[in-house]
């Protein structure tokens, strides 16, 4: 880390403000070059404990930037990791309120739900026997920074763009089905955005908990039972706009659909 204690809370006060009241940041770098990726992670630190100061509840974790597909369209080169609240999930076939978000995109993802606790050096199969179940997802992501010009730390501070999330169609048991086969379209307003296979996920979706296990690891943490963990965006991420409709199909596992209102 290179910055100190009350740098990351003032920017925890930057990044907050932003969220709270849907307006966009420069990134974090322009005015800290210095700025690490681990003082990103500090920062999300610190708007986690305010988070849950102010009754919001940790229901598990993001991993973002896992497909070469989203690494090309944002310019990086490593996955990041987010908290996902309670507060940002949405129930399937329902609305999504524009007016709480600034430039939404979305993005269909494989998500865990885990039985067991995951720490330290775990492989894919430990993953999968440790996973209650699979189940589809698609993540609305609105990151603060105007048109999502940002770089690792500074998306990082922002919570890896967490805004949205709505979870649905049928829930798979891990061990029953080929995660690395499970085809995605994305449709808006009826029309094909975007298509993929699961293994753009990092060649297996459960890597990316793997790497977020490790990640967690490093800062002395583990992943508790009963978490709902997001692995990444199969396809590039597609922009949305007032009054969209959205379907994501996942093969065999059902579909989410939803509008932006
Ligand atoms: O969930 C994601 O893959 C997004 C991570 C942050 C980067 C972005 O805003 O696209
Ligand atoms: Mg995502």
């Amino acid at each position: 880390m290179s910055l100190d204690a009350k740098t990351i809370a003032a920017l925890a006060d930057r990044v907050q403000h932003a969220q709270d009241n849907v307006h966009t940041l420069t990134k974090l770098t322009d005015d800290h070059p210095t700025m690490t990726v681990e003082d990103g992670y500090a920062v999300q630190e610190e708007c986690l404990r305010r988070w849950l100061a102010r009754g919001d509840r940790l229901v598990g974790r993001k991993a973002g930037l896992t497909s070469k597909a989203k690494m090309q369209q944002m310019g990086v080169n490593v996955p990041g990791f987010g908290m996902l609240l309670a507060s940002y999930a949405r129930p399937e076939n329902g609305t999504i309120e524009m007016d709480q978000l600034l430039h939404p995109k979305i993005e269909a993802e494989i998500a865990f739900m885990t039985k067991d606790e995951l720490s330290g050096d775990v492989t894919v199969e430990q993953v999968i026997a440790a996973t209650d179940y699979v189940i589809p997802a698609v993540e609305v992501i609105d990151s603060r920074y105007e048109n999502f010009k940002f770089d690792l730390p500074s998306v990082i501070a922002d919570n890896s763009s967490s805004s949205r999330y709505v979870s649905g169609g049928r829930p798979l048991d891990a061990t029953k089905v080929d995660l690395r086969t499970i085809g995605v379209v994305i449709e808006r307003n009826g029309e094909i955005q975007a298509l993929g296979a699961s293994a753009a996920v990092l060649n297996h979706p459960a890597n990316a908990i793997v790497m977020l296990v490790k990640h967690l690891a490093a800062r002395g943490q583990s992943l508790p039972a009963g978490s709902f963990v997001m692995t990444g965006g199969i396809t590039e991420a597609i922009p949305v706009s007032r009054g969209d409709n959205v379907v994501a199909r996942f093969q065999d596992m059902g579909s989410i659909s939803f509008r932006f209102v």
